[in-house]
């Protein structure tokens, strides 16, 4: 018994002695760990063994879950592994290691193929203080009232197009006592500049009407026409445009009930009454009115001619004439009689004058300093 223990041991021994010799001599572990092939969707990766990078292009758009198919040096593991879906959104990094434990990493980026850079470069929304700004894409205008009466200094919100910036970056404070500058830069490069025009809602010279579902400010503040056209523009508006007689009533009526003192509205060519800027004017035709509240230059015609004109497309108008009450549209008038040949701009009469009654109509010189009503859509 003793003897048999003795050779089992022994035998033992030697067997475990001789393996641990052969191992030792004759296995060398493999050190090779590449990335041989790199697939996703179909699309095989183009592998740089030195940089380690691998790049590739997909039609899909969506490249936030992709599964890759990758075959690595023999031996060698990969880690994410094959198969497992990633995020590319940025570049994803790959670590292979070889059998003798030593690793190498790559890098994969995959871009997609037939995707130009945004051109889209718009203001989306304007806001400051929760008050959302009128953006006009065509005139590439932003207009807004804030409450506040000191616009130096006021932190706009602004959002743009996808993937496109702007400058002065939103939320960072500005000086709006003048319209300010934004640049929106898409990404391809592009720019657009949009202009921004703040006011102050606590113009005490500015009172508000409705009519027919529609809002009007009356300003007590006096302006050339072109001027009391761009500043009804930069509130978001224009200059009123009376288009029948329900409206003339209602603008009439609230110009009666502004407390509005008729000694600081008065057109001296006008036989030195009162008024207050309408809309309409013939400065790009003598005799072709229009309304061009705007002051875009063109307009809807409502009359042509002087005083023995024409009403256009059965427009309404109120031209100063001998009797008082609604108008025939046929005449007679006795405006616009062009005085002086330099009567442009049209004023609605607050207190009457040689040649027509309050609320009538009359074409007067457009540099005058008269009170205005803007309309808003
Ligand atoms: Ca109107
Ligand atoms: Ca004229
Ligand atoms: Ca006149």
């Amino acid at each position: 018994m003793r003897f048999n223990q003795l050779f089992f041991s022994l035998g033992l021994f030697l067997i475990l002695f001789s393996c641990n010799d052969e191992d030792a001599k004759n296995i060398v572990k493999s050190s090779t760990k590449e990335i041989t092939k790199f697939v996703v969707n179909g699309v095989q990766g183009t592998i740089d063994a030195n940089t380690k990078k691998i790049s590739l292009s997909i039609t899909t758009p969506d490249v936030t879950n992709l599964a890759p198919t990758i075959e690595v040096s023999d031996k060698a593991t990969v880690n994410p592994k094959s198969g497992v879906a990633q995020d590319f959104s940025n570049p994803v990094s790959y670590v292979v290691t070889a059998e003798d434990g030593t690793t190498t990493t790559y890098t994969t980026t995959v871009s997609v193929t037939g995707q130009t850079a945004s051109s889209a470069k718009a203001i989306i929304s304007f806001v400051i203080g929760g008050v959302q700004g009128t953006i006009d894409t065509n005139a590439k205008k932003v207009s807004l009232q804030v409450p506040s009466t000191d616009v130096t200094n006021l932190v706009p919100t602004i959002e743009v197009s996808d993937k496109a910036t702007v400058s002065p970056k939103s939320g960072i404070a500005q000086d709006f006592s003048n319209p300010v500058s934004y640049v929106v830069t898409a990404e391809d490069g592009s720019t657009l500049t949009y202009n921004v025009s703040v006011m102050s809602q606590m113009n005490t010279n500015i009172s508000s009407f409705t009519h027919d579902g529609r809002r009007y400010e009356i300003v007590q503040e006096g302006k050339s026409w072109k001027d009391a056209a761009a500043f009804a523009v930069a509130r978001g508006g224009y200059l009123v445009e009376i288009n029948n007689q329900q409206e003339q009533d209602a603008v009439f009526q609230a110009l009666n009930n502004a407390n509005i003192n008729a000694n600081n509205t008065v057109a001296p060519d006008g036989g030195g009454g009162a008024y207050v800027w309408l809309g309409g004017n013939d400065i790009a035709t003598e005799g072709d009115w229009i309304w061009n509240g705007d002051d875009q230059g063109a307009g809807t015609s409502f009359w042509n001619g002087p005083t023995t004109g024409n009403v256009v497309n059965n427009a309404y108008v109120n031209w100063g004439r001998p009797t008082n009450g609604a108008p025939n549209p046929n005449g007679p008038f006795d405006e616009p009689d062009n005085f002086n040949g330099s009567q442009d701009a049209l004023g609605l009469s607050l207190n009457g004058w040689p040649l027509g009654f309050a609320g009538q109509w009359n074409d007067v010189n457009e540099g005058n300093t008269l009170f205005f009503v803007i309309e808003y859509n």
